[in-house]
């Protein structure tokens, strides 16, 4: 196929409720959606999860539209791609920008599927016709609150509970919930609040019995994992820390983790993202999808690539409902008692809505070689 056209479109969308994290509040969601045309007349697109600012990782909007706009679209535009995977070949002179080379590789891989009439399941090897989802719940400072929170998604059907954990904000979070629901699968996701020096704070946790506690420790570590892992019973789970295979072999081999949680873009693609899951999948390491508080377009994707085998445990990948008043696909991503039917219409499945998504849109660009 032949990259014609790609239009860059800048969203600004507002979350129903902020997210809370130890870094603070988000309800404000600007990102990018990309729209790439071949010379057939078909249409592909991905959706940049980077946000406003750099504090999940060093990426922001901005930087992923100068990258984009700069040199990742130079890069494709007039190329012929036989397949998405020589997406990451092309981009293989620029270093990091994973979620910049996502947004225009996932669009790549959508356009790819639709020529192919496949769904990008099929495309990307999945083989599920649904799929299993939790709920990543934001901080509640007040624990009434949360077990309130908890038990509405629980109601929902959700079948795992994430919840964000601080310093200050940990272990009598996770007694509480324990105390209300003792059985429920119930995870904890530290986004990098903790230090080795926290090790006896983070081996109380070992008395609730969670899935996992997620990246407690640095944001670019992997050997202070390894040691923290040593002394705790509740596995591991690696976010942050991993930004490609490599990363990713080198933490299963050093022990730093037990399970992965894989997000596109992060990766940077679903390629990379499937080259993961394979690796981990033969290491009896299982995956999980996360979330980015996508819209429609990268919360379609996360769906296809939740289908593929190794995906055991339930992803991030909440309904549109949950994160939107209206989202920009047709119909909306929807949750039924804890599972999401996975489209079968080819691509991404969900039409984008072209009229619904201009309210939200401030600013588009086009290109064409
Ligand atoms: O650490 O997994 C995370 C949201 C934004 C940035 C990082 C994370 C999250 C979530 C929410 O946990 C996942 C979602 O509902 O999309
Ligand atoms: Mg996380």
């Amino acid at each position: 196929m032949i990259i014609k056209e790609i239009y860059v479109r800048k969203m600004k969308m507002m979350l129903k409720t902020p997210f809370v994290t130890s870094f603070g509040t988000l309800q404000e969601k600007d990102f990018l959606v990309l729209e790439v045309k071949d010379e057939l007349g078909n249409t592909g697109w991905g959706e940049s999860v980077a946000f406003r600012a750099p504090w999940y990782t060093e990426e922001t909007l901005e930087t992923n539209l100068h990258m984009i706009k700069d040199f990742l679209i130079p890069m494709v535009i007039g190329k012929e791609i036989d397949h998405p995977d020589e997406v990451g070949t092309l981009f293989a002179a620029i270093r990091r920008n994973n979620m910049a080379k996502a947004a225009v590789e996932g669009a790549i891989w959508d356009l790819y599927a639709k020529r192919k009439k496949l769904t990008l399941a099929q495309a990307l090897g999945g083989q599920r016709d649904k799929i299993e989802v939790g709920i990543s719940i934001g901080i509640h400072e007040n624990h009434a609150d949360l077990v309130t929170a908890v038990q509405g998604f629980i109601d929902q059907g959700y079948k795992r509970i994430k919840v964000k954990i601080k310093p200050g904000h940990d272990i009598e979070v996770i007694r509480e919930l324990r105390k209300h629901f003792p059985d429920v699968p119930l995870m904890a996701d530290a986004n990098s609040a903790y230090t080795l020096k926290d090790v006896n704070l983070l081996k109380q946790l070992d008395a609730f019995h969670l899935m996992m506690i997620e990246q407690p420790l640095a944001s670019d570590d992997i050997i202070d994992h390894a040691v923290l892992q040593k002394q705790l019973q509740t596995p591991i789970c690696l976010d942050e820390s991993i930004h490609s295979l490599e990363d990713a072999r080198k933490a299963v081999e050093l022990g730093s983790t037990k399970v992965i949680n894989i997000k596109i873009g992060r990766v940077g693609g679903l390629s990379e993202a499937k080259r993961i899951h394979d690796y981990c999948m033969e290491q009896g390491i299982p995956v999980w999808c996360g979330g980015m508080l996508e819209a429609g377009i990268g919360r379609a994707h996360n769906i296809a690539l939740t289908t593929l085998p190794n995906f055991i445990l339930p992803g991030d990948t909440a309904g549109s409902s949950h994160y939107w008043e209206r989202d920009i696909i047709s119909p909306e991503v929807v949750v039924d008692g804890g599972y999401i039917a996975v489209p079968t219409a080819y691509g991404i499945g969900y039409e984008p809505d072209l009229e619904g998504m201009k309210k939200f849109t401030v600013d588009e660009i086009r290109f064409n070689g």
